[in-house]
């Protein structure tokens, strides 16, 4: 099978007490990414300062970290080509007044405090983040059906 890119997307407390979580599933999947893990947990105060560590000592980062850890999050990994950068474009921009129609953000968010999902910006994000979340054992390994229609 052949070794296809990954990503770490989350479902922020607001987008899983807004019942967006099927949603936002819903629209990976329909693009033809694959889900291969996933999981709701509450982050706790570590995981988050370990997480969100690159904005240490920025204004917000006191509420990011209260607001990350207040309710359950939903943490997944996707995975295919060019998954990375794919699903940035679709989560739209950090800030929903910029987030165009038709991204994650552009259609459900109206706040950035408060902007529903949170993705990673690169493959090295992505590998530390994964690492972070999910131990290697709770990466599934399977096949899409779909695959051949989807890719050369
Ligand atoms: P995340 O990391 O949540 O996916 O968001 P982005 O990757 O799109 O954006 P980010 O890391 O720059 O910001 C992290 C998180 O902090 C909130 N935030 C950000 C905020 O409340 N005020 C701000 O000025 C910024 C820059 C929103 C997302």
């Amino acid at each position: 099978m052949k070794e296809r890119e990954r990503t770490f997307l989350m479902v922020k407390p607001d987008g899983v007490q807004r019942g967006l979580v099927g949603n936002i599933v819903s629209r990976l999947e329909i693009k033809g990414f694959k889900l291969v893990a996933m999981k709701m947990i509450t982050i706790s105060p570590e995981l988050a300062a370990r997480h969100y560590g690159e904005h240490k000592g920025k204004p917000f980062y006191d509420g990011l970290i209260e607001f990350i850890t207040s309710a359950p999050v939903v943490a997944m990994i996707w995975e295919g080509d060019n998954v990375v950068e794919m699903v940035r474009s679709m989560m739209g921009a950090t800030d929903p007044r910029n987030s165009a129609p038709g991204t994650m953000r552009g259609d459900l968010a109206v706040f950035m405090g408060k902007n529903i999902v949170h993705g990673s910006d690169s493959k090295e994000s992505a590998e530390r983040e994964m690492a972070l979340f999910f131990q290697e054992d709770e990466i599934c390994d399977y096949t899409l059906p779909s695959e051949g229609c989807l890719y050369d």
